[in-house]
């Protein structure tokens, strides 16, 4: 026996890897958008010195590469309990509540991902998790027999449960364990074709809505997407039909910035695949399309003032213009994006200064004398003694969220429901509290000024 556990942070780290080669032997087109994302990260690092000295500088230049999110679905609160004890075991805390029935997706959602900043520079991968709402299902009868079915799988393998068992009892896992876990868990994400329900009960599950199908035919909550970072996510996007890939037809989030804020991403559709239903007379070979292919690009987090600044002007695009999936107003939906976030500031100094984004403070090496000390953030900035460098968002965005749902389960998809938020619901099923991310940017800021403040006083 081992009296040495393996940090959380590695066990995070074989995990992602373990992920990513599993999609990649999954999905060929996953490995294709990572070549993609690599060579233009790559060029983007090249032409900008100042960006790869900053990056580097900062320690974020290992993690990029390495960088990616997934994400799955729940059926039940029992799955999404032992969910949270699994990533527990990687470092991975919920942080976040995303209501998505308002987009006319009937889940709601966290994403679970390290918290501090040692553990987020040392691998950031996150997995945006939904809980199927079976209440915001019409049927009555359907919702009982989806139920029933849900009731019955057990998504997590026994070797799975016995070592969340164990890493709570002992407040580790050594090497071996670590291991053993990485292979048991990535059981829990991986597809499979043979479903849990005839070919009728899946039709039936599909007419109610293609994300209850995707969620209770199947045995387990098959990764349905893995997104790498990019630093460039308008030249890949436009790449990506040279690289044999049908992009969707905006990116959601903000437009193309100086100073990128928050969160941009672009998907590709699902695959068709193939799917074996139970048996009940009638089976013809059967398909479902689950699995899609997405990137990224994050950019400054936003204080709730910026948050909300934000939220008032996508609000304001998407009241002039709303995109069509078909991609027929593309270029007019961006245009008038561009145009209505003028108002939103786009260089670091008046962000900063408007209290808009967060920064990280650190000190530039310039000695700062006795009187410096007692000097406000800003004024120590604007003396040369600290520097700010904006501080990543590593969350997610509710109508991006919906926008990436809704242009993989298909248009036909779109489908109202009243909003209908319950954080409280989805804090019972989930047995903790979701994490307040703003919170957490805050006291990273915070932290940050708190030491360079000391290093200028050593
Ligand atoms: C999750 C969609 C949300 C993102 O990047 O905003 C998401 C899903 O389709 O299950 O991954
Ligand atoms: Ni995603």
């Amino acid at each position: 026996m081992s009296d040495t556990y393996l940090p959380a942070d590695a066990i995070r780290t074989l995990f992602s890897r373990a992920m990513s080669a599993m999609y990649r032997a999954e999905v060929p087109a996953y490995g294709t958008l990572l070549d993609l994302v690599k060579a233009v990260n790559d060029e983007v690092l090249a032409a900008d010195p100042e960006q790869h000295a900053r990056l580097a500088a900062l320690g974020e230049l290992d993690r990029i590469g390495e960088e990616r999110h997934g994400a799955i679905r729940l059926g039940t609160a029992a799955e999404l309990a032992t969910m949270r004890r699994l990533f527990a075991v990687m470092g991975m805390y919920p942080v976040g509540y995303y209501d998505l029935s308002v987009a006319g997706v009937p889940v709601h959602s966290t994403a679970f991902r390290p918290l501090e900043d040692a553990a987020l520079s040392a691998n950031p991968f996150r997995v945006f998790t939904s809980l199927l709402r079976l209440d915001l299902i019409e049927d009555a009868a359907l919702r009982q027999e989806a139920a029933e079915v849900l009731e019955t799988r057990s998504i997590f393998t026994p070797g799975c449960l016995a070592l969340i068992d164990t890493f709570e009892a002992q407040g580790g896992l050594d090497a071996a364990q670590a291991e053993s876990f990485v292979a048991e868990a990535l059981e829990t994400f991986r597809w499979h074709a043979e479903a849990n329900v005839s070919q009728t009960m899946y039709r039936r599950l599909h007419e109610a809505h293609r994300l209850v199908a995707d969620v209770v035919a199947f045995k387990g909550p098959h990764i349905n997407h893995l997104t790498p970072r990019t630093l460039d996510i308008d030249t890949v996007q436009r790449r990506m039909p040279e690289a044999g890939i049908a992009p969707k037809a905006v990116i959601e989030g903000p437009p193309a910035r100086k100073v990128p804020i928050l969160l941009r991403q672009t998907s590709f559709k699902a695959l068709e695949e193939p799917v074996d239903f139970l048996a009940d007379g009638s089976n013809a070979p059967g398909r479902h399309t689950a699995r899609f292919g997405e990137i990224e690009q994050r950019g400054l987090a936003l204080t709730p003032k910026g948050q909300a600044l934000y939220d008032r002007l996508l609000a304001e695009t998407r009241a002039t213009i709303t995109p069509k999936a078909d991609g027929s107003n593309a270029a007019a939906y961006m245009e008038t994006l561009g145009t209505v976030f003028a108002a939103f500031p786009d260089d670091a100094e008046t962000l900063r200064r408007e209290g808009l984004g967060y920064f990280r403070y650190s000190p530039t090496g310039k000695p700062a004398s006795a009187a410096d000390l007692g000097r406000d953030a800003e004024a120590l900035v604007a003396a040369g003694l600290l520097r700010a460098d904006p501080i990543v968002y590593e969350d997610f965005l509710p109508v991006s969220a919906a926008g990436i749902f809704q242009s993989n389960l298909g248009d036909e998809a779109a489908q109202a429901f009243a909003a209908n938020p319950n954080r409280a619901l989805f804090e019972a099923a989930l047995g903790a509290r979701v994490i307040d991310l703003h919170q957490r940017y805050a006291e990273a800021e915070a932290a940050s000024l708190a030491r360079a403040r000391a290093a200028l006083a050593a």
